[in-house]
């Protein structure tokens, strides 16, 4: 079976004016697409054709032979993964146990943000910012390009998108700006919290 491309888990309104319509229109609508459709092209008739999402970037990670199989199905892993890391009313601080997992992690909230934020305006290029379950470890971590944390053997809790379709349209070059608006207004800690919760 092909893969689709997920819906928005809100309305593309829902995050304004924070993460707009207009850039949901080229990430979701063009960006993401682009993705399903050029992995879709490639498995028609490889061995992946009846593979999940997770075996086809786990059997090709790091296989020069197989870099189209990887970007395409990384990143449409990571993209449907960061719809669901922002929801609308969102971002600020986490609450109950996940609060007191990243007090103990990193120190305090204020910390863990510096870090993240450090992360992800610091990517050279493009690329991602996550919060990982690492063992039993909560760290930060930023890959490039379509890189993703479970291939390194870490479970993703949280990520920003840094690649500059992310934010061109909304924040220009302003990166810094958009990573804080994301910890700020849209970060669902609900999902992390979930995240974390089936991690165990
Ligand atoms: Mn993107």
């Amino acid at each position: 079976m092909p893969f689709e491309l997920p819906t928005l888990p809100y309305a593309d309104t829902a995050l304004e004016p924070y993460y707009s319509a207009k850039t949901f229109s080229f990430h979701h609508g063009k960006h993401h697409k682009a993705y399903v459709d050029n992995l879709n092209k490639l498995l028609s008739g490889s061995p992946f054709e009846a593979a999940s999402l997770e075996e086809i970037i786990l059997a090709t990670a790091g296989d020069g032979t197989k870099v189209g199989f990887f970007n395409n199905a990384a990143q449409v892993w990571n993209h449907t993964f960061f719809w669901h890391c922002m929801t609308p009313g969102g971002g600020g601080r986490p609450t109950g146990e996940l609060a007191e997992r990243i007090d103990a992690a990193f120190g305090s909230y204020e910390k863990f943000a510096e870090q993240f934020k450090a992360a992800a305006v610091g990517r050279f290029g493009s690329g991602w910012a996550w919060l990982v379950l690492d063992g039993d470890a909560l760290k930060i971590i930023s890959t490039p390009n379509a890189e993703t944390p479970m291939t390194q053997g870490k479970t993703a809790l949280l990520t920003v998108d840094v690649w500059e379709h992310a934010y061109y349209l909304d924040y220009q070059n302003r990166r810094p700006d958009f990573v804080q608006t994301f910890l700020d207004q849209l970060v669902n800690w609900e999902f992390v919290a979930q995240n974390l919760a089936q991690a165990k």
